[in-house]
């Protein structure tokens, strides 16, 4: 049973919460249990963070203190989650001290995990009577021989398994802990790494297990290698955006799936599509927060959301790709060179719109000179950034140089400045576009 409060404020569970509210990581678990084959143990958890960072592991006070100063910061925190650098449930003294002080600090700041799930099933009581109301599961196969391609071994009660009896054992853990979780009234969100040649195909049987099993969504993450990893070693490719959006398509008419993931740092701190984590500001001397303050804000902020309850009607055969700079509140408000993601929508005949996808690249301005002029670096950043839009018709921001916006034109995406609430720019510039495509 879905509870509707505890998925309202979620940004990694409500697509439309993600443009309002923020999300806090605490760094609190560095062993893991497990060897994937995408991961380099020397950096965070790839399962839910970008391969490559390192995150500063915290002690539990020195966790609560820092999101007790974080909420004094950021009014509209309104998850904190435990996803590494390593398994939470590997670490599970640590995890669970950290979710009660947190508990303690302010009942209505919603607990999220993050894990592997090889432990799972020995702790769903205790998720359930921490209050913790949203779990996330990641799960590459429910077939041990496509499993032990992904994982090299497991660690075990005392034992090491490999091959297809490691994986055999890991994914008998994480069904039964999913059952257990969905049976507990506990939200249960499965991720699962997108490796082409390993489980692209294999991903929708994934989703149709879980859905069978309670699960509530399915985020399915591409791979992105992680430097050293054995994946990268080997030679693995990552998918294509095609093949992203194709994998997600095929999950999709089984269940509600996430594409608006940003696999972000096991320290990630604010909005999903804006890491304040290296931020110094975010951690400011008073560690007191207003609770009377916050929730007014978050009200607000709950009020000011969209609402959608009807399921887009139209066709989607034809339909215009669009790519969009924003930094928030569900509105363009970002200049296309400060831009570090691009969102894609598809908008219909109709004008109806959804979200394909997130496309990270490197912010074209580096502020030395007019919106990246500066030679080979600015050539570089900008042609990565039309292989990546190249499927959009439109690009939507709120301010860009003549030079890109001739050079992107040229590119065959059509730059357009505007500001104001997404939906009703995308559905306006669309109709424009098809009107003078007649
Ligand atoms: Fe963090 Fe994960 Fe909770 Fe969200 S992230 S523990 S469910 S609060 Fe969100 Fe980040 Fe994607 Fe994870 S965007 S990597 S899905
Ligand atoms: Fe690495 Fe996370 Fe896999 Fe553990 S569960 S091996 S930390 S990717």
């Amino acid at each position: 049973m879905v509870s509707e409060s505890a998925l309202l404020k979620h940004p990694c569970y409500n697509e439309e919460a993600h443009h309002h509210f923020a999300r806090m990581h605490v760094a609190v678990a560095p062993k893991c249990n497990i060897r994937c084959n995408y991961c380099n143990p020397k950096f965070d958890c790839v399962n839910e963070s970008r391969p490559g960072v390192v995150s500063e592991v915290l002690s539990p006070e020195e966790a609560s203190d820092r999101v007790s100063r974080t909420m004094a910061q950021l009014p509209n925190l309104s998850v904190v989650g435990i996803a590494g650098p390593g398994d939470p449930l590997a670490n599970a003294e640590a995890t669970f001290r950290t979710f009660r002080n947190l508990a303690s600090l302010d009942p209505d700041l919603h607990l999220c995990l993050s894990t592997n799930g090889l432990m799972l099933p020995d702790y769903v009581e205790e998720i359930k009577e921490l209050g913790i109301r949203h779990v996330t599961v990641t799960m590459n196969a429910i077939d041990p021989k496509i499993g032990a391609r992904i994982y090299s071994n497991i660690f075990y009660q005392g034992e090491v398994y490999r091959d297809e009896a490691a994986a055999a054992l890991l994914i008998e853990r994480q069904l039964l802990g999913i059952e257990m979780l969905a049976k507990a009234g506990v939200l249960c969100k499965v991720n699962s790494v997108h490796i082409p040649e390993v489980n692209g195909e294999h991903l929708r049987e994934v989703t149709r297990k879980v859905k069978e099993l309670g699960a509530f969504s399915h985020n399915i993450m591409p791979l992105i290698l992680s430097p050293g990893s054995f994946f990268e070693k080997k030679g693995f490719r990552v998918p294509t955006n095609e093949e992203s959006i194709e994998v997600q398509r095929a999950s999709a008419e089984i269940m509600p799936v996430m594409r608006h993931c940003r696999q972000c740092r096991a320290d990630a701190v604010g909005m999903l599509g804006g890491d304040l984590s290296q931020t110094p500001e975010m951690m400011p001397a008073e560690r007191y927060f207003d609770k009377s303050a916050r929730d007014e804000i978050q009200q607000q902020l709950l009020s000011r959301m969209k609402q959608r309850h009807d399921e887009p009607k139209g066709d989607w055969g034809g339909a215009v790709r669009v790519a969009v700079a924003t930094r928030g509140s569900g509105e363009i408000n970002q200049h296309f060179g400060h831009a570090k993601e691009f969102l894609v929508y598809e908008v219909n005949g109709l004008g109806e719109s959804r979200l394909i996808g997130v496309r990270k690249v490197q912010a074209y301005c580096n502020g030395t000179a007019e919106c990246g002029e500066d030679g080979d670096g600015g050539a570089r950043v900008f042609s990565e950034t039309v292989q990546m839009l190249k499927d959009c018709a439109l690009l939507l921001c709120s301010g860009i140089g003549k030079a890109p916006a001739s050079k992107l034109q040229y590119a065959g995406i059509m730059p357009i400045v505007c500001k104001g609430e997404i939906d009703t720019q995308l559905k306006k510039n669309v109709k424009y576009l098809n009107y003078f495509a007649q």
